[in-house]
């Protein structure tokens, strides 16, 4: 018996031994501006990371703990990056909600963002704030298993996509439209992205599909 509590012990001790050892601080700064953009034959103001859009895929292990100091660098409006689908265990201040978990971001100003992600998957950031995700703020966020682990399945590549669609008028003139009475309707988009791809859907350009970069 005492045997077995050694031995149970010793595989506990070293099962938390491995995950701290394994699991890292991952950095990243993000610098949240508007910039032009051509994402399909037209040139748009959307917003950017680090002067990409969409912005930077963050990509991590189960049990890392993500730092994001996010700079607001717009000049009139604030700013906040809420992680969709992070479970936030123990930080719920870092959950990028404004008015909710957080007051937003002053132009000018930088908030730092630092949380353990638990569990493996495919997830995505965007703005929290106004219309700001429609106006572009948004990026990948991808969760590995351990190299240590397996995935329970077999597959030849991996792809990912990122979905969204975009307007030709600007979020702020879409905001003004929507909470007018009466409302005007912002309408369908008239773009589709997928990552780097886009589909256009009037014929006013010379082309539908596009690699993107
Ligand atoms: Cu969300």
């Amino acid at each position: 018996m005492r045997l077995l509590r050694a031995i149970f012990v010793w595989c506990n001790l070293f099962g938390v031994f491995e995950l701290s050892f394994g699991a890292k601080e991952r950095n990243y700064e993000f610098d949240v501006e508007y910039i032009y953009k051509k994402p399909d034959c037209l040139e748009h103001v959307v917003m950017g990371i680090n002067g990409q859009f969409p912005g930077p895929t963050i990509r991590a292990e189960v049990g890392d703990t993500l730092v994001i100091n996010v700079t607001n660098k717009l000049s009139t409006e604030g700013t906040v990056i809420h992680w969709h689908g992070i479970r936030q265990r123990g930080t719920p201040w870092a959950d990028g909600t404004a008015a909710i978990s957080q007051c937003a971001i002053n132009p000018g100003e930088t908030f730092q963002y630092k949380f353990e992600v638990d569990k493996s998957g495919t997830y995505f950031y965007h703005g929290h704030y106004g219309m700001q995700r429609a106006a572009g703020l948004y990026g990948s966020l991808i969760v590995d298993l351990p190299k240590s682990q397996r995935e329970p399945f077999h597959y030849d590549g991996e792809f990912n996509l990122l979905l969204s669609d975009l307007w030709h008028t600007s979020s702020h003139e879409q905001e003004v439209g929507l909470s007018s009475a009466p409302m005007r309707w912002i309408g369908e988009p008239q773009v589709y992205t997928f990552n780097f791809l886009y589909i256009q859907k009037d014929t006013s350009c010379s082309f539908n599909l596009l690699l993107f970069y």
